[in-house]
């Protein structure tokens, strides 16, 4: 078997030969959904498309797309395509707004998703000899079941550590020797911050990579948690709705993620006018399953923004490569009237100089927006007399302004003031939403 493939067959399948099977994939499922799922039968109705009018990955754009709020008004059981008694595993979004997203999955479905997940662990050199310590979070998130799974499949030695309890994590990871870590990049930095404070160096740990995502993060950070673990820092992405992690990794290159192609279609449209894009174009990830049985979504719009590649890898992987999100069309801030990204913010205050621990707060005071960023300072500078932090406050702000186009107050905090996150980080708190306003 070649090297770093956990299936060659599939990941280096010739493009000819994988829209083949994309195609007939793509015709099968149409008509297992079209027979099994009521919901998407009815938009299918609505929209004068019928099984046999899709001959092909070409008709792909004649099917209807699905939404979050579909998912929503179909909860829990509306797009189940098979029996309930068939479904083995129930998985949830964290669903921070509105109703959670429940997703079924056959005993299939698993070993399809944890395939993935092996795909994406073999990518970053994992093998049976390695010791794979899983930090997400278990239960009804996907990223502990995901990435305890392909770690079986890999024949590496799985810890099920899960996420928090800080110190048990570090213990565990010197004891037994852990070389690949997997969990949030938020969670991965703060594991390297509190490795520091123990006195340990990089070198003092037997890590070689990790595998991280869940949340957006910056190249910046990658390379901070890149220096402070000694590692080289791997990305990772999925969605509950499609599987969970594994949809897309990162390979040796490190130059986007590799889509799981033989499993998921991938389009980008325009998210305002639902029109396909040609590749290279920045817009909307929209991912049809083409093999899950329990939840089998066509053309769902995933609201992430970003651009697919199908420039030659040096890996040798024949899938298309997405880069990382730039960004939700919902995790976008207007902020008198500019969009701001948490992306960007990150990358200002990690060109500074500063740890990625922020909190960005907005609200609206006599109908004008507010904008604050509360910054940890590090530990050294925290001495310094209070001009030098109001100083350091400004220039923090100019570097913003000339990233952003709009002005933030700064608030340099005291270290450790901001709590530490054990999943996913929650950067932005917008108050706005109090007030009612549709942001
Ligand atoms: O976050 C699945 C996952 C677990 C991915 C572990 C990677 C590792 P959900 O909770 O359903 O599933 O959230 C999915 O998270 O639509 C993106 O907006 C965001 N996301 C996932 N991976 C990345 C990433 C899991 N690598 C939503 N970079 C997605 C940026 C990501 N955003």
């Amino acid at each position: 078997m070649a090297k770093n493939y956990f299936q060659p067959e599939q990941e280096t399948m010739p493009l000819e030969e994988l829209r083949k099977l994309q195609s007939e994939k793509l015709v099968r499922q149409v008509k297992h959904v079209y027979e099994n799922v009521k919901y998407y039968r009815d938009l299918m109705d609505a929209k004068g498309v019928k099984p046999e009018d899709i001959k092909g990955i070409e008709d792909l754009h004649k099917l209807p797309f699905l939404k979050k709020d579909d998912l929503r008004e179909a909860y829990p059981y509306g797009l189940l395509g098979t029996d309930l008694k068939d479904c083995v595993r129930i998985q949830s979004t964290s669903g921070t707004t509105g109703k959670r997203v429940v997703a079924f999955y056959t005993q299939k479905d698993i070993d399809m998703w944890e395939d993935c997940c092996a795909r994406a662990l073999v990518a970053v050199g994992a093998t049976s000899e390695d010791v794979c310590q899983v930090c997400y979070g278990y239960g009804l998130f996907t990223g502990g079941a995901g990435l305890h799974g392909g770690s079986h499949k890999v024949g590496s030695l799985t810890l099920p550590m899960s996420s928090g309890n800080t110190d048990r994590q570090i213990q565990f990871m010197m004891d037994l020797n852990s070389t690949i870590l997997c969990c949030t990049p938020s969670y991965a930095a703060y594991i390297g911050e509190t490795l520091r404070e123990k006195g340990y160096k990089p070198e003092d740990n037997k890590l070689k990579a990790g595998i991280f995502g869940a949340e957006p993060w910056t190249e910046e950070m990658r390379r901070d948690i890149e220096k402070n673990l000694g590692i080289k820092a791997y990305d990772i992405y999925g969605l509950t709705e499609i599987s969970g992690p594994g949809v897309a990794f990162e390979c040796e290159e490190q130059r986007g993620m590799h889509i799981n192609e033989d499993h998921f279609i991938a389009e980008i449209i325009n998210p305002e006018t639902g029109e396909v894009l040609p590749i290279g174009e920045k817009g909307e990830l929209v991912f049809t399953s083409l093999d899950k049985e329990a939840f089998p979504l066509l053309r769902y719009r995933t609201r992430d923004i970003c651009v697919l590649s199908r420039e030659k890898c040096s890996c040798g992987r024949t899938f298309v490569r997405m880069t990382k999100p730039l960004g939700r069309s919902d995790d976008m801030m207007i902020i008198r009237g500019v969009n701001v990204f948490p992306s960007q913010i990150e990358s200002v205050l990690l060109n500074c100089g500063y740890a990625p621990n922020y909190q960005i707060i907005v609200d609206r005071v006599n109908n004008t927006d507010t904008f604050d960023i509360n910054v940890e300072m590090k530990e050294e500078d925290f001495s310094d007399i209070p001009t030098g932090i109001t100083n350091r406050e400004k220039e923090l702000q100019s570097a913003m302004k000339a990233m952003l186009g709009i002005n933030p107050k700064i608030h340099l905090v005291a270290p450790k003031s901001i709590t530490r996150s054990e999943g996913k980080a929650v950067r932005v708190i917008d108050k706005r939403k109090r007030l009612g306003i549709n942001i």
